[in-house]
């Protein structure tokens, strides 16, 4: 197969980005190393997983030769906060699930590269597969100081999938730095999580601790969270290239969970939360964690009307739910009590 039908075919399966690198020992896998080593990766202990083959894709599939980043795009604009109890969703969970809709795509264009008799390995965020360092040799963007693979004045609103094929195409170009001495995402982080080289250290970032993190959320953080409910996108929101990025062309990441109206969630059941979020990344921290961004930013909310809403979750027999409880309400009352006097 020539280059140009092997790019036709990734489109076709309904990748938008598509770059091709040499597949090499993993470029900043030390980077990485060095990154658990400093535990930035907090309780995400799975990235621990499998590190031989982190750095050696070739172990999953010794015959692979090239690598191919594969890109969708996700953004749209937000829509309006609908009522002043509401919370903030990071754009990539505005629609369904990235993991169904790209592994969907990915199975597909397998299917179709094995037609043509060529073997593949790869995946969608959880293999063992560092997507940015792909991404970054391969060109699809360039490394930002934010960690976020950029595409020049298009932004970064796009997520990734990596795929190990067999055969040798000529490789794309790598991007060369554009941030120049722009730093708006290290100022815009509302928890200083971004350090030296775009790495982030997850034990300060609010995406880590309102998606990944079990328990309760240390309260220098809940102070910085304000109205974030899931996830978060200061870092990105900030980034100049993203000024003008185009909306997505997929149905499937129109933003209908941009914002959640904390009130009507709360009034929920577990199983109804549940139900609510089916086919969407809002499912991964559980009823539980919900219920607790929910009281974190209900607190940081400066409402009056969001008291009576939080007093119950006092007498919560669940640990989290009552101490996160118990700072929202002093929180908000603080707030109140400080706008009182002005
Ligand atoms: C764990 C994880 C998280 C963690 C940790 C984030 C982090 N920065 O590491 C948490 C939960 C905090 C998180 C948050 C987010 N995530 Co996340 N996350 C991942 C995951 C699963 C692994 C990332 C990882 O390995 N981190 C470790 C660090 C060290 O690696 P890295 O930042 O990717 O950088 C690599 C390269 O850039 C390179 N590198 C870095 N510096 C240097 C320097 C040199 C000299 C060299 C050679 C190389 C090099 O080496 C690094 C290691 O491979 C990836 C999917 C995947 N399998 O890769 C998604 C992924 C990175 N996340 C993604 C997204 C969308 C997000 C959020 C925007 C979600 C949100 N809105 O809340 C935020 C953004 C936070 C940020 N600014 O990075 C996308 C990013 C897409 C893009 N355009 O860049 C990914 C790729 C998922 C996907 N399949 O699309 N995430």
């Amino acid at each position: 197969m020539d280059r140009a039908s092997l790019v036709t075919l990734c489109k076709a399966a309904g990748f938008h980005h598509v770059r091709l690198t040499k597949l090499t020992t993993t470029p900043g896998i030390s980077t990485y190393l060095e990154w658990l080593h400093r535990g930035h990766h907090s309780t995400m202990d799975y990235l621990e997983n499998n590190l031989d083959v982190r750095k050696e894709p070739s172990l999953r599939l010794n015959s692979a030769g090239t690598v191919l980043v594969l890109g969708v795009d996700h953004h749209s604009a937000r829509p309006p906060r609908p009522s002043p109890l509401s919370g903030r969703v990071a754009s990539y969970a505005w629609g369904r699930d990235y993991h169904n809709l790209m592994g969907k795509r990915l199975k597909r264009l397998r299917r179709n590269l094995r037609e043509n008799g060529i073997d593949s390995w790869g995946g969608v965020d959880t293999a063992p597969i560092l997507e940015r360092s792909w991404a970054q040799a391969a060109g699809m963007g360039f490394r930002g100081k934010n960690g976020m693979q950029i595409f020049p004045a298009r932004g970064s609103h796009f997520l990734l999938a990596v795929l190990f094929i067999e055969g040798d195409w000529s490789p794309d170009r790598t991007l060369g730095d554009h941030c120049g001495s722009c730093e708006r995402c290290v100022v815009a982080c509302p928890t200083r999580a971004i350090g030296s080289n775009g790495n982030i250290d997850a034990r300060k970032c609010i995406s880590y601790w309102s998606i990944e993190h079990k328990g309760a959320v240390p309260t220098a953080i809940m102070n910085r969270m304000g109205d974030w409910f899931f996830g978060c996108d200061d870092c990105q929101t900030s980034c100049p290239h993203n000024a003008k990025a185009s909306p997505s062309v997929e149905d499937d990441f129109l933003p209908k969970n941009a914002w959640i109206e904390l009130d009507k969630l709360l009034s929920q059941n577990d199983e109804e939360m549940m139900d609510r979020f089916i086919g969407t990344p809002l499912r991964r921290p559980k009823a539980h964690g919900l219920r607790r961004n929910a009281l974190i930013v209900l607190g940081n909310s400066a409402e009056e009307s969001a008291l009576p809403i939080i007093e119950p979750y006092l007498d919560s027999s669940d640990n989290t739910l009552k101490q996160t409880a118990m700072w929202a309400l002093s929180n908000l009352e603080a707030t109140l009590g400080s706008l009182d006097h002005q």
